[in-house]
């Protein structure tokens, strides 16, 4: 093996991974634009990556059609017992769940080369990031880390001799004998796909597929997954949330951490322009916040990845500019549609729909085809820092001091525009059985309600009635100093299934209600879900919203909410004995208040 590394653990896992997965070479990757340059090259030479004439260093790939979202099916948290991994995960012990990926691993990068990559989650050397290495045989992966991670050289320095790391293991589970001609997107069929975490011993082992959160293992696995459980070990939080600072005409600055469902608008929410006037907007990150508890008592949140993730479809001028603008440049897009005159096009985007293009399977497409010309969980993949509105502070190792959380979900009824927590409890409560209409992010059925607790559902690495109770923790560490919370919906349709609310930048108003919550400016009315705005408090100034609209849009039916009262039940019955007795209380005092 001819690769200097100067980490023991590195050097000996790298062999071990070697001789299990026999690739005919192994190549350590330093992050430099020379390098990435390269791989782009030979992904072009080899007709992987389409170079788009519209967008300087921009390409087009184009999965295979059955690797195209997360399978949260195949997903693993393998601890030691069962009762650990909770009721929201998949299980199988440790022992058997590596014997049998053991088996699919040997021999699996034949053909193929092992590409080393060394990546920072985090500012590399903040006291708050990780440090990651991932193995994998796909190129692709190796040009997306580079966008979503750091990946340096310099991580192996900081690592030294004895220096500890996170080893994530990837393969896209297709060897090659030998003459055998490589598939475009070579992967493994479902049943042969397995996103394995081992939190007890910081591991990620990842197998059979090529396609975003299951091979990009700094993101889901390492940054949520494995995080969240050390996090839960360390007092600190790990969380799917965007981070965001909204500053005031007066110059006040708040930040915003939200935690959504994959899919639901949390890149939009974190690039938003507000609508109001002399209220500024910047983007911290858009998918992921560690949050760790400042020599000053508050909650200091950092987003550890370096790029964003979009999901394509839906994005436009009109509904985030300053995505748009991220994505003019060094971009690489996923399972869009290719136009005619070589840029990227996906259902949503602004101006008329192209007369004819290239699918997102390759196919001719023109508008009276049957099927979108982009998937709809097609991507792309865009460095943070190119941002038009990224905080000038997104990368300061400390964090930024949060001042509000929120949780929310895809409603189309039921659910009203905004309210806010009684107290941190019962924002806990409101995280706990915060519920979403399914999106594509995810392999299955699109648009059934699923409770996806904090978001975190298909994210968190450990029990999670005990992350519940990390949550009352976490309010009790920081007590008079701990964020307010608020859970919105923007989402709701009038009886005739229009959207209520125009959401994107008039999501401002309600971002403005909360601060104004906060500085003591704001009126609230109690109801039995939470505090809602007074009449008269969100700024709809300018907008053209009737009044009737307004009254449906913040309607609470206790009915309707009873009747989400046995699904809450049943939801949290799952969690047996793990149920923290605090949320026990608050689910009867909610019951109560809806008598
Ligand atoms: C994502 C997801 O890719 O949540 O961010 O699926
Ligand atoms: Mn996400």
């Amino acid at each position: 093996m001819n690769i200097d590394v100067k980490n023991e653990k590195l050097k000996s896992w790298i062999r071990e991974v070697a001789e299990l997965c026999t690739p005919d070479d192994i190549y350590l990757c330093n992050g430099s634009k020379d390098e990435y340059r390269d791989m782009i090259d030979r992904l072009i030479k080899a007709g992987i990556a389409i170079p788009l004439e519209k967008r300087p260093n921009s390409y087009l790939f184009r999965s295979d059609p059955s690797d195209v979202a997360r399978v949260e099916d195949n997903t693993y948290i393998s601890t030691s017992s069962q009762a650990e991994a909770g009721p929201t995960n998949n299980w199988i012990a440790p022992d058997g769940l590596k014997k049998t990926m053991l088996d699919l691993y040997r021999g699996c990068m034949k053909g193929r080369t092992m590409y080393v990559i060394p990546f920072s989650m985090g500012p590399i050397g903040s006291p708050i990031s990780k440090i990651g290495i991932e193995i994998s045989d796909s190129p692709y992966v190796v040009v997306n880390m580079h966008i979503m991670t750091r990946v340096s050289s310099r991580v192996l320095e900081l690592l030294g001799t004895d220096g500890d790391f996170i080893p994530c293991l990837h393969s896209v589970g297709a060897p090659l004998a030998p003459g055998q001609k490589d598939t475009k997107w070579p992967c493994a069929p479902i049943e042969k796909k397995y996103i394995s975490h081992f939190p007890e011993e910081n591991l990620i082992w990842s197998y059979g597929s090529g396609y975003g959160g299951n091979a990009l293992l700094g993101k889901k696995c390492l940054a949520l997954r494995i995080a969240s459980a050390m996090a839960r070990r360390e007092g600190w939080m790990a969380e799917h949330m965007l981070i965001l600072r909204l500053t005031s005409p007066e110059g006040k600055q708040y930040h915003i951490a939200a935690a959504f469902p994959s899919a639901c608008g949390k890149t939009n929410l974190a690039m938003m322009q507000p609508s109001i006037a002399g209220w500024k907007c910047e983007c911290i990150g858009d998918d992921i916040a560690w949050m760790k508890i400042g020599p000053d008592g508050r909650l200091y949140a950092i987003n550890p990845e370096n790029g964003f993730f979009g999901v394509a479809p839906g994005t436009s001028y009109s509904t985030n500019p300053m995505a748009m603008d991220t994505l003019k440049e060094n971009v690489i897009f996923t399972n869009c549609a290719l136009t005619d005159s070589g840029d990227v096009w996906w259902e949503g985007m602004d101006g008329d729909e192209p007369a004819h293009a290239i699918d997102w399977k390759g196919k001719d497409w023109t508008p009276e085809s049957p099927a979108d010309a982009a998937h709809a969980n097609a991507r792309f993949t865009a460095p943070a820092a190119q941002c038009p509105v990224i905080c000038k502070d997104w990368e300061k190792p400390e964090g930024l001091p949060i001042d509000i959380l929120i949780f929310g979900g895809r409603r189309t009824g039921v659910v009203p525009l905004v309210y806010e927590a009684f107290d941190w409890d019962h924002g806990v409560f409101l995280g706990a059985t915060a519920a979403s209409e399914t999106t594509a992010a995810n392999i299955g059925a699109v648009g059934n309600l699923r409770r996806d607790p904090f978001a975190m559902k298909p994210f968190c690495g450990y029990n999670m009635g005990d992350y519940f109770q990390h949550w009352f923790n976490m309010g009790e560490k920081l007590g008079s100093k701990a964020p307010r919370i608020f859970y919105v919906n923007w989402f709701r349709k009038s009886q005739d299934g229009k959207f209520l609310w125009p959401g994107f930048s008039d999501n401002s108003r309600v971002l403005k209600w909360m601060c104004e919550r906060i500085d003591g400016r704001a009126g609230a009315q109690k109801t039995p879900i939470g505090l809602i705005p007074d009449e008269g408090s969100l700024d709809l100034g300018g907008l053209n919203i009737s009044h009737e609209n307004m009254k449906e849009l913040m309607s609470i039916n206790p009915e309707e909410w009873k009747a989400e009262i046995p699904d809450i039940e049943k939801h949290f019955s799952t969690f047996g004995n793990r149920l923290p007795e605090k949320l026990k209380k608050q689910f009867s005092e909610f019951i109560e208040r809806l008598r």
